[in-house]
């Protein structure tokens, strides 16, 4: 109950000061009355003394029902250690009497989480109907895109526009599509699948400049997982869990227009000096060119594997991967710190260019497709994609060893930055995105399996072990991120405290969460853009772990997204800041709201196992792709 000092009761005041001395002085004039005038003073023969002595009685049996000291209530690891340094004193008389505070302090998501029916376990028609809002969520933006923005990239919600800021090729509609299917929102499949086929090939025709990262992963992922979804590649209802009877879209004229894009596409791998591939594609042009300043992301260049082995497989043409694989087979030869890359990367020389490393932005998805494209190729983990999984393994000791930090005072896990490399100081930053992580290291640990069935079937080693817990450690800071702040919302950027760093800033305006001197959140790190990554980590955790609080912290989640960042015409919008009330609104909604976001929370409150993740791979824009075993694979001729 820290934070409730409001002020004590008239009688309760008078009552401390006299109990504090003796000095008539100091007496209270009604207690100085009472004691010069005996005869008023007893009442029932009760006295002074015997008041005073109930007084204390009353005080003692208090404390001892009420109490745990300063509202501390023990969690997982770190709060043991938090809650071995706490020393008990006892309080103050004034704070056995402290009026309550009006309204219930938002408990921190750890507490909610003791404290009311989580541990009862939600039934499953709870579960059901949760799922449902995310649905009828999804079938809002989608209303408000359709209405306002139809054919553009991306709806601003405010102003019922489009703005095309990924070079027009109406990424909504297709980071939508295999969402839409999935949820059995029959209307947004038709509609999107339509759309699609009336107008795709020919923007693709036409159309200029486009990033070759955004572009294989929104697009050419969500024209593949729907190929697959639809049917594609002969999937049944068994394999994917999606049911039969949903509505799909027609697969051949979706592989064709992916090959059309790809082909494109490829020219920036074909174009460039090196294996790694240059930034940006002219698509009409059929060229490509590096960014302006020649440098790629490193998560740009090494995030496009999936999308293009998959393309070869159902395509029949080893083109796709060959080239796709080739800039991962270079990066193998590169140096690293301890497995950790720096965050950019140069087409023209191949080699890493300064010393900035982070697995927030340009950095994130390097590390997640090091684990999901080994996963993707189930015959040859073993063989000749192993050394992916060993970059993986080395990349995340790399991790442990030098970005991983606790916070002051409670001990929050977080992953930190080294923007000066390996001999440079240690930065306690963490972008959102980062939030991708514990998802990834959840699967890395089981390969996609629950965590029960791996410890009954000896599959986790102590790494896998140790890998599960800081993935549980960092989802449970993600989370904090968001309660720590006034609309519940995640900023962009969060800054910790740690032990001898002096970095300061304002907290997220949560005066009640027991991390709001924990986490930092400065002016400018404030926007939320609806971002999926811890909801995504909620929905990969609660499948490996099976423990329900990463769906009601999901649950806790989408309603602030419901509050803040719904629009009333249709659709949800970014904030710019969330750590006021109300929250400015920014006028944007990304296509990954759609796509990565509404998905990934729809199958945390899922019951069925729909898409389970030892079948399937989620790309790193969340469209799902099968796992390729041996049988399937020498059916298709790559
Ligand atoms: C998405 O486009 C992808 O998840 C990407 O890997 C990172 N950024 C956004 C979502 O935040």
């Amino acid at each position: 109950m820290s934070g409730s000092s409001g002020p004590l009761p008239y009688s309760m005041r008078d009552v401390d000061a006299a109990g504090a001395t003796t000095s008539p002085a100091t007496v209270p004039s009604r207690l100085k009355a009472l004691a010069t005038n005996r005869a008023k003073y007893q009442c029932g023969k009760f006295t002074v003394g015997k008041f005073l002595s109930l007084l204390m009685v009353f005080g003692l049996i208090y404390l001892l029902l009420h109490k745990s000291p300063d509202g501390f209530v023990s969690g997982r690891v770190h709060d043991k250690e938090v809650q071995k340094k706490h020393v008990w004193k006892a309080p103050n008389i004034r704070t056995l009497w402290r009026k309550p505070p009006r309204l219930p302090p938002r408990l921190p998501p750890n507490e909610i989480y003791k404290n009311n029916s989580l541990l009862q376990q939600s039934p499953p028609s709870e579960w059901a109907s949760r799922q449902k809002k995310v649905k009828e969520a999804f079938e809002h933006a989608w209303s408000g895109y359709r209405n306002y923005a139809m054919g553009y990239d991306e709806l601003m919600p405010l102003s019922h526009r489009g703005v095309d800021g990924l070079g027009g090729l109406g990424a909504t509609v297709i980071d939508s599509l295999d969402t839409a299917i999935i949820m059995g929102a029959d209307d947004v499949v038709s509609e999107a699948s339509k759309w699609i086929e009336d107008n795709l090939t020919k923007r693709i025709s036409e159309k200029g400049q486009v990033n070759l990262f955004e572009t294989t992963i929104r697009v050419l992922g969500g024209l593949l997982s729907a190929y697959h979804l639809s049917g594609g590649d002969h999937a049944g209802s068994n394999d994917s869990g999606i049911p039969i009877t949903y509505k799909r879209a027609n697969p051949e004229r979706l592989l064709e227009v992916s090959k059309d894009l790809a082909d494109r596409l490829l020219l920036a791998f074909t174009s460039s000096p090196t294996a790694v591939p240059l930034s940006d594609v002219v698509l009409r042009d059929r060229t490509a060119h590096a960014a302006p300043d020649g440098l790629s992301s490193t998560s740009e260049a090494s995030t496009l594997q999936l999308e293009f082995n998959y393309l070869s497989r159902i395509s029949g043409d080893p083109k796709y991967e060959t080239e796709a694989m080739k800039v991962l087979e270079h990066i193998r030869t590169l140096p690293t710190v301890e497995g950790l890359v720096p965050i950019y990367i140069s087409p023209h020389s191949g080699q890493f260019s300064g010393e900035n490393i982070r697995l927030g932005s340009r950095g994130d998805s390097y590390y997640e497709y090091l684990l999901k494209v080994w996963v993707q190729q189930e015959e040859r983990r073993d063989s000749n994609l192993k050394y992916l999984f060993e970059m993986y393994t080395k990349a995340m000791k790399g991790v442990k060893h030098l970005l991983v930090r606790k916070t002051v005072p409670n001990g929050l896990v977080f992953v930190g930055e080294l923007p000066y490399g390996q001999n440079g100081g240690f930065s306690p930053k963490m972008d959102h995105l980062v939030c991708f992580l514990p998802g990834t290291l959840a699967l890395g640990a089981t390969k996609g399996v629950t965590k029960k069935k791996a410890l009954e079937n000896n599959l986790l080693t102590d790494e896998d072990i140790e890998n599960l817990q800081l993935a549980e450690d960092l989802a449970k800071t993600c989370v904090e991120m968001y309660f720590v702040t006034s609309t519940g919302l995640a900023p962009e950027i969060a800054y910790f405290h740690i032990e001898g760093n002096s970095e300061v800033g304002p907290d997220g305006g949560n005066k009640s969460s027991k991390y709001i001197n924990d986490i930092i959140i400065k002016p400018l790190d404030r926007h939320n853009l609806l971002r999926p990554e811890t909801v995504e980590s909620l929905f990969v955790l609660y499948r490996i772990t099976e423990d329900p609080k990463y769906r009601e912290w999901g649950w806790q989640i989408f309603q602030s997204f419901e509050k803040y960042t719904k629009v009333d015409s249709g659709g949800y919008t970014s904030l710019d800041d969330v750590t006021s009330l109300p929250p400015h609104k920014r006028d944007k909604m990304e296509t990954f709201f759609l796509g990565e976001t509404l998905k990934y929370l729809y199958l945390l409150f899922d019951d069925s196992n729909t898409l389970p993740l030892d079948k399937y791979v989620f790309n790193t824009e969340a469209h799902p792709l099968p796992i390729m075993r041996a049988a399937e694979r020498t059916s298709h001729s790559v």
